[in-house]
């Protein structure tokens, strides 16, 4: 079946401010100020940056649809901070894996630039390359590498994407933990995990980060104008760095033991926001 944003003459933008609005009238709030999309071992850090007033089955809102992982929620959240102020939570993530397309992958990051977000926090669990990232390290991401041959952007659109993943919000996290790492995040198709030789040719090329998620979202959230925050907790070395095998069981249980600590770490910076 075709996925909703590939049916004829649907313009994803449009279709991404029908969400945002179905979002408003479900939740009672017209405009949020920030949004998070919590990957494999971030959930818990909604709890913990604000009170909930709504939360939202992902299949009550246009275009999206309840996440094809076993580790990932299924629902929007609104909530409020402490400052005041709203954010969105997605806890329903399309991977470019799951075949509907890449409009499909975006569409919640230009769903939450549709109900006002000025800045788009993005988390994952992903893969390390630094060996001492062992133990579920959260880092940062400080730029990437997309090897999905892929593009969420439609036309002659040159978007620029210096400065992508946000000096000022970098700054801002490691002023909660200046302990914080930063690489640089290299985006593979997936679902399979790489190769060891994979591994080796993204580390020559400046990775140090390998996962399936985040920077085909990044640029769709640049190309709507918001700032960028990126966030990878290390839930295994990659393949061949760490030489056991690769297990999705092993992913969720490092993501379920470092939940505590990077919900904490995570909620302290949006506090900052
Ligand atoms: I969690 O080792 C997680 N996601 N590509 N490689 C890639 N994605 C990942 C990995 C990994 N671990």
């Amino acid at each position: 079946m075709v996925h909703p944003l590939y049916a004829e003459g649907v313009n994803p933008f449009e279709f991404a401010e029908k969400a945002a609005q179905a979002i408003a009238d479900k939740s009672g709030i017209p405009k949020h100020d920030i949004a998070l999309t919590l990957g494999s071992g971030w959930s818990k850090a909604a709890d913990l940056i604000g009170e909930t007033i709504s939360e939202i089955p992902a299949n009550e809102i246009p275009g999206f649809s309840k996440p094809a992982v076993v580790g990932h929620v299924g629902t929007i959240r609104s909530i409020r901070l402490p400052n005041g102020k709203h954010a969105l939570v997605i806890g329903a993530r399309t991977h470019f894996y799951e075949n509907h397309g890449v409009r499909a992958v975006v569409h919640s990051v230009r769903t939450a630039a549709k109900t006002g977000a000025k800045i788009m926090v993005l988390t994952n669990g992903a893969g390390g390359i630094k060996p001492e990232w062992a133990g579920g390290a959260a880092v940062l991401i400080s730029d990437h590498i997309n090897l999905t041959a892929s593009s969420p952007l439609e036309g002659a659109n040159f978007v620029d994407l210096t400065d992508l993943y946000s000096k000022r919000l970098r700054a801002l996290a490691k002023e909660v933990d200046s302990t914080l790492d930063e690489g640089v995040y290299v985006q593979f198709r997936g679902p399979h995990y790489e190769t060891p030789a994979e591994v080796q040719m993204a580390k020559t090329l400046g990775g140090h980060i390998v996962g399936m998620s985040t920077a085909l979202e990044a640029i769709a959230a640049r190309e709507s104008g918001m700032e960028v925050m990126g966030m990878s907790l290390i839930t295994n070395l990659a393949a061949g760095i760490q030489t056991t095998p690769l297990s999705h069981e092993e992913v969720i249980a490092a993501g379920k033991s470092a939940e505590a600590r990077i919900s904490k770490l995570l909620a302290e910076i949006v506090a900052r926001f």
